[in-house]
């Protein structure tokens, strides 16, 4: 079990030189704590930022902020020391921190004490985690709309719904012979139907929130000398991929990381895919064929100034995994075929002049769900939650299953035990109900001052 009995302390900001570094101090010493630093008598007023001078170690000029329990980030006495952002200064005020009783912090250990203490519920706490590492304001939206709560409430709504129909179907139980039943089957599984449609409701987008939560993976194929390095390179604003009329440029995957309307994307310059005769090709289009099968959106690239060759024709006849776009690219030269051979939905591009190419983006963007608005439902995009919502469901279904069977019925107490798994699996999703592993996996995700 953790302990939140001392008094932790970590450097809040990030490594490095800065105009400000924050220390951060939480526990039931905090406050003495922050005496010792400054050899204040008094102890720091609530809330206002005062300015003082440390007395031990490393001295400077801070302002320390006193939050008295419970009205702090971690629901304990939180004290918070500005200084100048010098590794040498914050270092110094963590190890006087230390020398006065604190103990350094675990990684999230702040936003662990925050959940322990019923500052913030699990799927808040990890919300904080996905806001710090979010790389573009489409990630922050989402984990913030997270931090506020939107999920939290919906599930809480569920799950109070749940609880309902529960003591009612507790209560016939419990008196068989009253003559009235609290709840109908039939009423009871309509009831449950209601609650499996909200749950859908919110899965609905599941996919599209873990893309904007993890981020999504785009390869670009093709087979040699369509253009794909330069795509890549357009995509990125940048000439990172080496691009000649040489068929056979690239051999190896290069990755780089790329915004497509706020998704952030790792885009994937492939070799390409023919029939290769060295072994370093060989390798190189192995791994091509490998990053197409995982992609979470292919661009299929072809060369519209050149006949098809039966590679591309056996790429545009290729299932793909995932999603995928056939880019027809080089419209800027006299075409050799006719582009309704294409897919239906084919994009025309000329990478050389640049022709095509934002609408491109657009449609990737759109394709990996990024235009739509967040508002409307909260985004479930999480893994651990889809995956709890998903039993939660199953459960549920069990249940209606049992209300609705026909000839011999299903005792109430199957159909209880059914809904009380249904039950189980939401309160994990919140952290009402949780397991120190569990806690654990979660918060050493978090870096040390979080
Ligand atoms: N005319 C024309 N040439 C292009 C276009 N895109 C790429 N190329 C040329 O096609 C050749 C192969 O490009 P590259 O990006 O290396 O193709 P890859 O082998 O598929 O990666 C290079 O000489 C490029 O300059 C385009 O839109 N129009
Ligand atoms: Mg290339």
């Amino acid at each position: 079990m953790f302990s939140t009995d001392d008094t932790i302390v970590a450097i809040a900001t990030p490594p490095g030189r800065a105009g400000i570094g924050v220390v951060r101090v939480s526990g039931r010493d905090a406050a003495a704590i922050a005496g010792v630093l400054t050899g204040a008598e008094e102890p720091p007023r609530p809330r206002i930022a005062t300015f003082a001078t440390i007395a031990t170690g490393v001295s400077d000029q801070v302002v320390i902020t006193f939050f008295p329990a419970p009205h702090s980030y971690t629901g304990e006495h939180v004290v918070e020391i500005s200084a100048h952002g010098s590794p040498v200064i914050l270092g110094s005020l963590v190890e006087a921190a230390m020398a006065a009783g604190a103990r350094l912090a675990e990684p999230g250990e702040f936003t662990l004490r925050a959940f322990l203490n019923g500052k913030l519920d699990l799927i808040q706490a990890e919300a904080v985690a996905d806001l710090i590492e979010a790389v573009t304001p489409l990630q922050a939206r989402a984990a913030f709309d997270q931090l506020e709560g939107t999920l939290t409430t919906k599930i809480h709504e569920i799950e109070s719904a749940l609880f309902d129909l529960m003591a009612r179907l507790e209560a016939s139980l419990d008196f068989p012979d009253e003559g009235y039943h609290f709840v109908q089957r039939k009423g009871a599984a309509d009831e449950v139907d209601a609650l499996r449609k909200r749950i859908a409701e919110l899965l609905a987008h599941a996919a599209r929130g873990r893309l904007i939560r993890e981020g999504a993976q785009i390869a670009i194929v093709g087979t040699p000398n369509v253009g794909k390095s330069s795509l890549f390179n357009a995509l990125l604003n940048a000439n990172r991929a080496i691009v000649t009329p040489i068929p056979g440029t690239t051999r190896d995957l290069l990755t780089e990381r790329a915004d497509i309307g706020g998704v952030s994307v790792s885009l994937v310059d492939t070799a390409g895919l023919r029939d290769a005769s060295d072994v370093i090709e060989q390798e190189g289009v192995a791994r091509a064929r490998q990053a197409g099968s995982v992609a979470d959106l292919t661009l299929l690239v072809l060369d519209r100034s050149r006949p098809l060759d039966p590679e591309d024709e056996r790429l545009l006849a290729a299932r793909p995994a995932r999603q995928r776009l056939v880019v027809v690219n080089k419209v800027d030269l006299p075409p050799a075929w006719s582009t309704d051979v294409a897919a239906a939905g084919a994009l025309m591009v000329s990478v050389r002049t640049g022709h095509g190419v934002d609408a491109l983006v657009d449609r990737m963007a759109s394709m990996l769900g990024a235009g739509e608005s967040l508002r409307d439902q909260p985004l479930v995009s999480n893994v651990r939650h889809a995956d709890l919502l998903r039993q939660s469901d199953a459960a549920l279904a069990r249940a209606v299953e049992a209300l609705t069977r026909s000839g011999h019925t299903i005792s109430e107490e199957f159909i209880l035990a059914d809904l009380q798994d249904a039950a189980r699996a939401l309160q994990e999703v919140t952290g009402k109900r949780t397991t120190d592993d569990l806690l654990a996996h979660i918060f050493s995700r978090f870096c040390i001052g979080k």
